[in-house]
């Protein structure tokens, strides 16, 4: 998953850090005498010295008081342990404008990407910044903060439904063949392991094979389905599986629905209308992680025609970019839910933000 961005990165890393280390390394060093002092009162440094020309050997007699004071050649050991660095916009000028390239390469929206930079602009420069041991660590957390930043939150469902009136009804939309039914059989999956009932509504009645296909799957997961004859009214279908889920104390109903693009009206048309009649507590749209900016755009325009509570993205196992996952967050302004990663049951991950940050900025396997 996002292999391909998770390696430039790292080359980005490495490219920030020299930049960095270069330039703590040319800087006459900023006088750090106060904090100096607190760094010694907090943390005496108590390894053993290395020999140096002038450093009076310690005695064995010597007290403890004497032992822990600082000599001359520890104080200096603290001073370039606790290097710090006033960097300039040419410090890092060249390393942001590579990122910016890598960030747009994988198709990371436009105004996402700027985002980004800007934020790591403001948090690299003109900032006294503290260099411990690794400069990379600097880098990292930078980077850390700036694409959390762009993130956003994610969304708990299970926590979501504990907090709602039952039945939590959610609707699934999105265009053709981007995963849809397979998300509801996956959720309908997740949500049973984590001990909610479920019932599912097979809203899609247009597409040929649509009503089998999702009860093929609820009846391998042991769900039930509402279903109506192929070419039925979507919303009457979806409302008789409302009714049956109060009916039965169920906790949340799943509702698939045909595939359409938002410029089709009459198809949205429809959508309309299973909102009115449903009234489903979340709107989730569907796309593939795979489509990049494009599924960016259509989140977007989905959102605009019928409202969108939260996003999910599929095959991002198929994804070696992560451009649609760093930015329809920020883009549409919606949590992502979950990630599809794969065709089994189990290939579905609750989308943290906290976890996608370190796969993107993990150790290279
Ligand atoms: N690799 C991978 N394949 C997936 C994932 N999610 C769905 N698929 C595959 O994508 C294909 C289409 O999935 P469907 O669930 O039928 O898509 P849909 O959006 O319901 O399609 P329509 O109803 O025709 O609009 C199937 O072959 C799925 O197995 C995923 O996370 N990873
Ligand atoms: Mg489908």
């Amino acid at each position: 998953m996002f292999d391909s961005l998770k390696k430039k990165l790292q080359n980005i890393r490495t490219k920030f850090t020299s930049n960095i280390e270069e330039a703590a390394g040319t800087e006459p060093g900023t006088p750090v005498a106060e904090e100096f002092e607190d760094v010694l009162a907090a943390e005496p440094v108590s390894e053993p010295s290395p020999p140096v020309p002038y450093e009076p050997p310690v005695s064995e007699e010597a007290t403890p008081e004497e032992r822990e004071k600082p000599t001359f050649f520890n104080r200096l050991k603290v001073l370039v342990r606790e290097r710090e660095v006033l960097l300039q916009e040419k410090d890092v000028e060249e390393p942001l404008f590579e990122l910016e390239m890598v960030l747009l390469e994988n198709d990371v929206a436009l105004p996402v990407t700027d985002e980004i930079i800007a934020r790591m602009r403001s948090d690299l420069v003109g900032q006294h910044r503290k260099i411990g041991s690794s400069v990379d660590d600097l880098v990292t957390s930078t980077l850390r903060s700036a694409l959390c930043g762009v993130l956003g939150e994610g969304l708990d469902l299970s926590r979501y439904i504990r907090e709602h009136e039952r039945p939590v009804k959610i609707l699934f939309t999105g265009v053709n063949g981007t995963g849809k039914t397979t998300t509801v059989a996956k959720v309908g999956h997740y949500l049973q392991k984590n001990g909610f009932t479920v019932v599912i509504g097979a809203g899609d009645t247009f597409r040929a094979g649509a009503i089998e296909q999702i009860r093929t799957h609820a009846d391998r997961l042991g769900i039930k389905t509402i279903q109506h004859q192929a070419g039925a009214d979507p919303s009457a279908v979806l409302f008789d599986a409302v009714q049956y889920a109060k009916a039965h104390d169920i906790d949340v109903v799943l509702a698939d629905t045909a595939g359409r693009f938002h410029n089709r009206a009459n198809l949205m048309n429809q959508l309309e209308k299973i909102r009115r009649v449903m009234k489903p507590d979340l709107v989730v749209y569907v796309d593939e992680a795979v489509a990049g900016n494009d599924a960016v755009i259509r989140a977007d325009e989905f959102n605009k025609a019928v409202g969108t509570d939260a996003v999910v993205l599929t095959k991002a196992d198929m994804d070696p970019k992560g451009g649609a996952a760093i930015s329809v967050a920020h883009t549409v302004g919606k949590p992502i839910l979950f990630l599809g990663t794969g065709q089994g049951y189990d290939d579905i991950m609750p989308f943290s933000p906290r976890v996608i940050v370190d796969e993107l900025l993990g150790d290279e396997a």
